[in-house]
């Protein structure tokens, strides 16, 4: 009986935990703009929705007006999202 409830706990957090992930802000540094190309090199922290680690690459972003915020150096957060086929900036923050 006590294990039948341990598993149903177990089942719930882990049903519920891509859910708090998913509207997670990433945090980041923004290496090189490139707002002709609608690009954005940065230095992010592990996105979890995206399985994926550590690491510095090249986003396309939704709407090349998010770039006149932001420059190389500032420290940002952001939302990413696989848009068809491209991993795509969708939101930008400043600062953390
Ligand atoms: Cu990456």
């Amino acid at each position: 009986m006590l294990r039948n409830c341990l598993a149903a706990l177990l089942a719930a957090v882990l049903v519920v935990s891509p859910a708090v992930a998913d509207g997670e802000m990433v945090k980041g540094e923004v290496v090189k703009v490139d707002k002709a190309a609608g690009k954005v090199t940065l230095k992010h922290g592990p996105i979890k929705k995206l399985d994926m680690d550590s690491m510095t690459m090249v986003f396309r972003v939704a709407d090349p007006a998010m770039l006149d915020k932001v420059k190389a150096g500032d420290r940002i957060e952001f939302e990413a999202d696989r848009v068809n086929g491209a991993i795509t900036l969708t939101k930008i923050g400043k600062g953390h």
